[in-house]
């Protein structure tokens, strides 16, 4: 027995009276993580020396943190030969919850970047909110989505420590709250380095009134404490539309200003009142605009409490604070009501005007007609633009993939690009390799190993050292076996899951992502019922037999994502019903997609489907897992795909459709209806919305569906996200891939080529970018 197994077996002993084997998951889980958290105390320090790079982010999709947090300790093997001697699976974690606190890839690259910062020893911690409910589990009833409040807490949170001594308070107005930090380590591959990811929960000041109470007016007596809590009850599930919510601004003020208070109470411990050495001292990195009400706040702690100027208030957040943005989609840019915006937080406006004055002067300074001044302008229209404040009081704003900065600069943030060429940067997202390679997939790492050795895991270059064997049979063969091992892995957890036995000899094609129109799940379900047609018509012979994959969650108010899910689900129904074709296709959307069911999903795929109309995905990150498991890319000229296959190859991976050049072209006189007209087949699926063919329970989302592509509606044109465009082209692209496939070596080379090209997509990568060329640490 290893020193470590018996501190597992002691801890244990604090949760319950009963041996190893018969403890249950839960119990287990808690004694190893406490063990486990008790080895980060040494190299664990809140306030070393140097400057060090904050990452503030309303979101950090840590998934679950068991495992990884044991494999970067080294303590992986050794705890999983400890549950095998007592009949446990090494599976036994995946009953417990994955921590959800994010929505998407946002909040999956921050976790990412924080793994890859402890491995490089980067000294950067993480500030976020500590939601009680993550985002909603999903469940599909009768093809329908429903949500779920996610209560991931429910087995404890063993990785935190409250720091009960370290609380902020957050103003608002008619109201304080305390801002209570939860700690977690954040563990570096190796053990040396552990930085932190602090996540504030918020408390009543004044709790529970018992004066009210003993006046009979019970809900009185506990309406403040209510007040307080809900501010980080919950995660905002949209990431499309930004809905301007009260509830939200309260949110982002709130973790906002208890994470620069705590900055500033660190930094007072060293250097007492004098700020001049503050700026060497912090770099604050804004995760999207969603933070960005730090900046005004920022100036205000100056000029309040420490009395500068707003010169020199101003001069330090523009060398503390710098910009990320992760989208370009009009309808997703924060915008805050003035009226709102006072309403909560009246005493922070002062500071958005001085900042909406001083970009006026610098404006006219530099010689911007006045008529020019509104497309600038912080404050306009009774809005206040939080992506205009971000740019204007940092030195960095970054795009997250090639295309989106060269998009930025030449036409969203355009107007910005002329003023400050200086500050726009690119820093292509990544992924980090412990989790997406060596976690999920140890088979395939052993096959690395045994041919190149470990130094990929904290080295991904490492990786093009695999080429060679991209010619050796005997390689191919053996991925060949891997793969279909993580099929057999994902299919009993399918069955598992959501009770639908997944055919293992078919090819697995995924699309995974939040669902939205412009990722196109759509366009998908159209070419899956467009070769079904094809299976049954006969036009379509040879077709080798494949297993389509969705899963997604939709934000609960999106009507058009739902309709989507709805739409597959009946899609679903058909083809997995038919027995004409069942033995050539299969349809599956799984139920709440999300970080543990991503790790069993991209090692088994084939085909990694990343289809987005060009222009539209600013990055996209699990493009970068399934490459690094060894799918190949089914994708558009967009994103992070264009950088892909120009690592990988063009020839090893299948890329199809309108580049955002074409579309420019076309744009004007596009019409979906004429495609329609012209083309039976596209009209044939197209007409499935609405001629009967599905049942959309009455709710009218079909038709609603059809109209958005045929007539459009106010906000958009009709097939506003190009759709019938890209239709026969994917289709194409989609049937190569498909007789491709049956040259089993071929296409296993194209995949371990993917493999041994993905070294540039490691978030180490990215994060060592942002650490030389942002933050200077
Ligand atoms: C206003 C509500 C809201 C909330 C979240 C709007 C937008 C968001 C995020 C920006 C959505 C998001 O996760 N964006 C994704 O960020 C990834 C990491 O950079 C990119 O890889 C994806 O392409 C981008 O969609």
């Amino acid at each position: 027995m290893t020193t470590f197994q018996n501190e597992i077996l002691s801890a244990l002993k604090e949760e319950t009276d009963k041996p190893l084997a018969e403890a249950g998951a839960k119990a287990v889980y808690q004694a190893v993580s406490r063990a486990a958290l008790r080895r980060t105390r040494e190299n664990w320090k809140t306030n070393p020396e140097g400057k060090r790079a904050c990452y503030l982010s309303a979101e950090f999709l840590i998934g679950r943190m068991v495992n990884s947090n044991l494999l970067n300790l080294g303590l992986l093997k050794e705890t999983r030969e400890l549950l095998e001697q007592n009949g446990l699976s090494p599976e036994l974690f995946d009953e417990i919850d994955d921590p959800a606190l994010g929505n998407g890839g946002l909040g999956r690259l921050a976790a990412c970047f924080l793994d890859s910062a402890a491995t490089q020893n980067i000294p950067l911690d993480g500030f976020g909110i500590r939601y009680q409910y993550g985002l909603f589990r999903q469940t599909i009833e009768n093809g329908f989505q429903r949500e779920y409040p996610d209560d991931w807490q429910r087995f404890g949170d063993p990785w935190s420590i409250r720091r009960e001594e370290e609380k902020e308070l957050v103003h608002f107005r008619g109201q304080d709250v305390w801002a209570v930090p939860y700690d977690m380590p954040v563990i570096g591959y190796g053990g040396k380095t552990v930085n932190t990811l602090r996540l504030w929960q918020a408390e009543a000041v004044k709790g529970f009134d018992f004066d009210l109470f003993n006046q009979q007016k019970y809900s009185e007596a506990v309406r403040l404490e209510n007040e307080a809590n809900a501010i980080s009850t919950c995660l905002y599930p949209n990431d499309d539309t930004d809905e301007g919510k009260r509830l939200r601004l309260k949110q982002q003020y709130f973790f906002s200003s208890a994470s620069l208070q705590c900055i500033i109470r660190r930094y007072k411990e060293r250097y007492g009142d004098d700020f001049s050495h503050f700026a060497d001292s912090y770099a604050v990195q804004l995760n999207d605009t969603h933070p960005t009400v730090s900046i005004p706040e920022l100036l205000r702690i100056l000029m309040e409490e420490e009395l500068m100027s707003f010169e020199e208030a101003f001069s330090i957040a523009l060398r503390v604070f710098a910009y990320t943005n992760h989208t370009i989609m009009a309808e997703a840019l924060e915008k805050w009501n003035q009226e709102l915006f006072c309403s909560v937080i009246p005493h922070v406006f002062p500071y958005v005007v001085m900042l909406n004055n001083a970009l006026k002067r610098e404006l006219l300074s530099r010689g911007v007609e006045k008529k020019e001044l509104s497309r600038y302008a912080i404050l306009d229209g009774g809005l206040i633009h939080m992506a205009r404040m971000a740019i204007y009081a940092s030195h960095s704003t970054n795009g997250v993939a090639e295309i989106h900065t060269r998009i930025l600069k030449e036409d969203a943030l355009k107007e910005w690009y002329e003023l400050y060429p200086e500050r726009f940067n690119n820093k292509t997202n990544g992924i980090t390799q412990r989790r997406w390679l060596g976690l999920c997939n140890p088979e395939l790492s052993s096959f690395i190993g045994d041919r190149i050795g470990n130094g990929w895991l904290t080295d991904l270059d490492e990786l093009k050292k695999l080429m060679p064997y991209t010619g050796d049979v005997n390689s191919l063969r053996q991925f060949m076996d891997i793969k279909k091992a993580k099929k057999n892995e994902l299919a009993r957890y399918v069955y598992e899951h959501d009770n639908f036995g997944l055919n293992t000899d078919f090819i697995f094609d995924v699309q995974i992502k939040r669902l939205h129109e412009y990722k196109r799940q759509l366009l998908n379900a159209f070419s899956i019922l467009d070769i079904y047609f094809g299976l049954k018509d006969g036009t379509l012979t040879d077709f080798a037999p494949t297993t389509f994959l969705f899963g997604a969650k939709a934000a609960p108010g999106y009507y058009r994502a739902k309709g989507i899910i709805k739409y597959i689900n009946e899609i679903a129904n058909l083809v997995n019903n038919d027995p004409n074709v069942n033995r050539k296709m299969q349809v599956l959307f799984v139920s709440n997609y999300n970080v543990s069911y991503a790790e069993k999903l991209i090692p088994a795929a084939d085909v990694s489907e990343q289809i987005s109309t060009a222009g539209t995905e600013a990055s996209g990150t699990s493009n970068m897992k399934f490459m690094l498991n060894g799918a190949v890319t089914l994708g558009t000229y967009d994103g992070a795909n264009i950088e892909i296959v120009e690592q990988a190859g063009e020839e090893n991976n299948y890329i199809f459709g309108a580049r955002v050049e074409d579309l420019a072209q076309v744009a004007d006189s596009y019409c979906p209806k004429k495609i329609m007209k012209e083309n039976p087949r596209i009209r044939r699926v197209v007409e499935t919305l609405v001629d009967g063919t599905f049942s959309d329970g009455g709710t009218g989302m079909f038709k609603e569906l059809y109209d958005s592509l045929t007539e459009g509606a106010s906000w958009h044109k009709p097939d506003h996200y190009y759709l019938l465009l890209d239709f026969i082209p994917y289709c194409d692209a989609r049937l190569r891939i498909n007789r491709e496939y049956a040259q089993r070596e071929e296409f296993a080379k194209k995949c371990l080529i993917n493999v041994a090209n993905a070294g540039k997509f490691s978030s180490d990568r990215t994060i060592k970018q942002y650490a030389e060329e942002i933050w200077g640490v």
